[in-house]
């Protein structure tokens, strides 16, 4: 089973869209398995975007991801990562494809609501930034055998 973390960003809170977007990855069938409410300091936005230093947009995406609390959220399930990145949509709601959250939510080439780790490695990575260990709980979801076939042993 594979984690990711996202974050929905200030705009997400901000436009009350945070229930909306979270029930998508909930009715899909991914598993919470930690979630919380910050803001992001402008340190931690330069360590999280460090990838992009030096580009134009650096100094304005980190002002937006720590303008304003955003909600940190771990999710667990197969293959997370790709699955929550379609999920998501192209990078900004003005490409994304209707049915993504972004298509569907969002129009700004900037704000664009949500951020998903994009591969497992980073997961893990940011996972440990954001939460500590003991707020990342485990649990049997009891509806585990109806979201997978777990009847063979291996989960498909
Ligand atoms: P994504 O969030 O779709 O994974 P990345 O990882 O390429 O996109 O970029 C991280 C963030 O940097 C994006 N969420 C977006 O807010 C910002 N960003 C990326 N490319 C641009 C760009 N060309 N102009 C403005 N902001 C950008």
């Amino acid at each position: 089973m594979e984690k990711t973390l996202i974050i929905l960003k200030p705009d997400a809170i901000q436009r009350r869209l945070a229930g909306k977007i979270l029930s998508r990855f909930e009715e899909k069938g991914f598993q919470i398995i930690g979630l919380k409410m910050i803001q992001i300091t402008e340190s931690a936005a330069k360590k999280h975007y460090a990838a992009h230093e030096g580009k134009d947009f650096f100094e304005p995406l980190v002002r937006y991801t720590s303008s304003s609390p955003v909600i940190v959220l771990a999710l667990k399930g197969k293959n997370v990562v790709d699955i929550v990145r379609k999920m998501m949509g192209a990078t900004f709601g003005s490409r994304a494809e209707p049915g993504t959250i972004r298509g569907d939510y969002a129009v700004s080439n900037r704000f664009n609501l949500i951020h998903g780790s994009d591969s497992p490695a980073a997961a893990e990575n940011e996972i440990n930034t954001f939460f500590r260990k003991e707020e990342l709980l485990e649990y049997n979801p009891t509806d585990m055998q109806w979201v997978y076939d777990i009847s063979t042993g291996q989960v498909i």
